[in-house]
């Protein structure tokens, strides 16, 4: 039985790669910085919260990250542990950089003093695009980053590959293009949006605010985006993948898709800050935009190209924007009607 150490259990990316990883028969190890609350909401949801075993980690503490392996003694770490939020890196840009940056140094170190084998993912973002040098993008686009978010994984990033390079570590750095799911924080503009836009349907809030709804992504499902992972790290040699689904949406029209699900049809007027949308069959504006939430420098648009990952893992996404939308809204829905909105 292989095991698996997972930095950051308690986000996303955390709860369904414990899924992914629970069903190819290993044993996990669930890594989590302590809190005032032990409970898991995410492994809840999914049902797996008895089969994940815990452990306290914490990315700042070199020391507790070397008995953690000594401990858990994996055959695979994955390094899902980060401040993700770009927005908060702004105001909270040393903290950002000490865990997404520093943080994976500190693992790195851990491994290369245990000389143990262990094969290590890194979780890295297409937020290292920023201001993007070519479209789609690929491994061997330039790297511009525009946040202290990304400033801090690019680092992430290249200590991987170095850490590889120049110490045979078997390292890899997955650069994932946004990744979104009904288990998605409720800070990110999709789930601001379906669990924002679920409200309205039900009549708790007239309106939501959103920041610039020009901004472009390549939305896929997490879900999809865990076999990614699982996949680099079984293959023979080391090496960094993109992961994107190749199709780019603004913010715009992922709202006018999750609006659709819940039964809106959103029409958009006017322009910059005093655009609205509207819903077409009862006139009442539902969507406004608040300045305060554009960001000091943007990443207008990404488009990602995962070629050489369906090559060489023959990996490719299964779920499609509006499918991804009507999911993450349908869940918010049934969360608000059931009263069980645990995250
Ligand atoms: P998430 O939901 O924000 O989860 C982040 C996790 O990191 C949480 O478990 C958090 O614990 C933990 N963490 C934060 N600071 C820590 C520290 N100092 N020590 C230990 N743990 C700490 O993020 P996600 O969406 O699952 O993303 C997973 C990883 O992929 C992140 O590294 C993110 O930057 C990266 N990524 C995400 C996407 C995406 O679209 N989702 C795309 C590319 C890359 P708390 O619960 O205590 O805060
Ligand atoms: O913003 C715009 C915002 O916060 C997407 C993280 O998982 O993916 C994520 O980073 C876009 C931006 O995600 C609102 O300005 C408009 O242009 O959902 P987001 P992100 O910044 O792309 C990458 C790959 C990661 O690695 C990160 O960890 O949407 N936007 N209105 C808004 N954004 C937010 N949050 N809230 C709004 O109201």
């Amino acid at each position: 039985m292989k095991r698996a150490l997972i930095t950051g259990i308690s986000g996303q990316d955390g709860a369904y790669l414990a899924q992914l990883l629970l069903a190819k028969g290993y044993e996990v190890f669930g890594a989590v910085r302590r809190t005032a609350g032990a409970f898991n909401p995410r492994l809840k949801e999914l049902g797996i919260e008895d089969e994940v075993r815990p452990i306290d980690i914490e990315l700042l503490e070199f020391s507790n990250i070397c008995r953690v392996l000594e401990t858990v003694k994996p055959d695979e770490v994955y390094n899902l542990a980060a401040q993700s939020f770009v927005g908060l890196s702004f105001e909270q840009p040393v903290f950002t950089a000490d865990v997404d940056g520093l943080g994976v140094v500190r693992i790195l170190e851990a491994l290369r003093a245990s000389r143990s084998g262990v094969r290590f993912y890194q979780a890295s973002s297409s937020e290292m695009f920023g201001k993007v040098q070519e479209t789609p993008q690929r491994e061997t686009t330039p790297f511009y980053p525009r946040s202290p978010y990304g400033a801090a994984k690019l680092f992430g990033h290249w200590i991987t590959v170095n850490y590889r390079e120049a110490h045979d570590i078997y390292a890899v750095s997955g650069i994932l293009f946004n990744h979104e799911s009904p288990l998605r924080g409720r800070d990110f503009v999709t789930r601001r949006i379906t669990i924002g836009l679920a409200r309205v349907a039900n009549g708790d809030f007239p309106s939501i605010t959103l920041g610039n709804l020009n901004a472009r992504r390549d939305w896929g499902f997490a879900g999809d985006y865990m076999e990614a992972m699982w996949r680099m790290l079984q293959n023979d040699a080391a090496d960094d993948f993109v992961i994107a689904t190749g199709r780019s949406t603004s913010v715009r029209e992922f709202a006018a898709m999750a609006g659709a699900a819940l039964g809106f049809d959103i029409a958009f007027e006017g322009e910059g800050v005093g655009e609205r949308g509207i819903d077409r069959r009862t006139g009442r504006t539902i969507i406004s935009v608040d300045k305060a939430l554009f960001r000091p420098t943007e990443v207008d648009t990404l488009l990602g190209d995962s070629s050489k990952a369906r090559a060489a893992l023959g990996w490719r996404p299964s779920v499609g924007i509006a499918e991804l939308a009507a999911m993450m809204a349908e869940a918010d829905m049934r969360r608000i009607r059931s009263g069980e909105i645990a995250f």
